[in-house]
């Protein structure tokens, strides 16, 4: 804990009492909560995986670009209790945005958000309240002045390159699990065209890029006690992409009727209720700003995404777990299995998501 206190120190100056404990539970990066030692002010403390985010100035750059241009929409509304409806990044005592130490691992600090939740089952009001938040995000982000944001992954979400990346990993079989996972292997290929279509509308020039979130997981909204929305957190992807691919994320984690890894696949399918009540309140504030090809692409977003999941796990099961935290050794294998069979449930349910979206766009 010396060494965190150390790290601390960089951006709030020394408090011998100050208090450090693990917060989360995201797979990439780790995260702290920081209590100083008067008990005043809490913080985020997160050391930012360099391996996944190579470019961290960039990175941080972007989450300051875009957590000032919110704030600013925010002000001009007239929003009251700012400091809990944006986050805040805390910079370092020289004025950086991160801190690097003598290990080379890079750290960043923002203010803890006081008297917030997060949800990882949520029922079908707050859905609605998330997808407003969700269409609004988008929304205020669309005229950020500037250069374009940087891709802090490359082609993060396309899924021809997750595709290629797949192939690869499954050509060099690098952990020997192949033959354990034929028949996932099979059911990745059988989809594989299909599920890039995206990427052909954006070619075409159907499909335009917006700025997006990019990691909309249901947990990544904050509520306060009245379960209504404070704001949105984890900007690290928030990056040009397809909105299909943030409705299709929410659809993913927050209308699974069971976990992202769930071991009990009988516990996973898609919970249509929760489905229509974030179409309607993400529709509610983006039918304005949407193109008919996009609506229309809505539901098929939760497919993509949960396929794209799946594929990334599978991907990272096949290399021998190089990049997702995992708790035990099979996990990203139990993790694919479990998002594979929601996806099923998509696929059954299609007819019916594409009905409701229609609906909740009012054509
Ligand atoms: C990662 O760590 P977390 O939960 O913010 C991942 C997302 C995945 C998600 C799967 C940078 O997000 O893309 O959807 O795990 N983030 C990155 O749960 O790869
Ligand atoms: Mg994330």
């Amino acid at each position: 804990m010396n060494k965190l206190k150390e790290i601390v120190s960089q951006f709030i100056g020394d408090d011998a009492n100050v208090e450090i404990k693990p917060l989360g539970k995201g797979h990439i990066n780790d995260s702290y909560k920081v209590v100083s030692g008067d008990g005043d002010k809490e913080y985020v403390l997160q050391r930012i995986n360099h391996h996944i985010f190579k470019n961290v100035y960039e990175l941080q750059n972007n989450i300051r670009r875009v957590t000032e241009h919110i704030r600013k929409k925010l002000e001009e509304q007239g929003v009251a209790d700012m400091n809990r409806r944006v986050l805040t990044l805390v910079p370092t005592r020289e004025g950086a945005l991160y801190y690097q130490d003598a290990t080379g691992d890079y750290w960043r600090v923002m203010d803890f958000i006081k008297e917030s939740k997060s949800y990882d089952e949520i029922n079908p009001e707050l859905a609605y309240r998330a997808g407003m938040a969700f269409g609004d995000f988008q929304k205020m982000l669309s005229d950020l002045p500037g250069e374009p944001l940087f891709e802090t992954i490359p082609n993060f979400h396309n899924m021809e390159a997750r595709l290629e990346t797949f192939r690869e990993a499954v050509k060099a079989n690098k952990a020997g699990r192949l033959d354990k996972v034929a028949g996932l292997v099979k059911e990745v290929e059988d989809r594989a065209e299909e599920m890039c279509k995206a990427e052909k509308l954006h070619r075409e020039g159907k499909l335009p890029k917006r700025i997006n979130h990019c990691d909309t997981k249901v947990n990544n909204i904050l509520f306060d006690d009245n379960d209504q929305v404070l704001c949105v957190v984890d900007l690290d992807t928030v990056m040009p992409g397809y909105v299909l691919s943030d409705f299709g994320d929410f659809i993913r984690t927050g209308a699974n009727t069971g976990a992202e890894d769930d071991k009990n696949l009988d516990n996973v399918s898609v919970d249509l209720d929760i489905f229509e009540a974030y179409a309607k309140g993400y529709l509610k504030n983006a039918t304005s700003f949407l193109t008919a090809v996009e609506i229309e692409n809505l539901a098929f977003g939760a497919k993509l995404l949960t396929y794209m999941q799946a594929v990334r796990f599978l991907t990272d099961y096949i290399d021998g777990d190089t990049y997702y935290k995992i708790a035990y050794p099979e996990h990203n294998l139990v993790r694919t299995q479990a998002q594979f069979r929601l996806l099923q449930s998509l696929e059954e349910n299609f007819g019916k998501m594409r009905q409701i979206v229609k609906e909740a766009a009012g054509i």
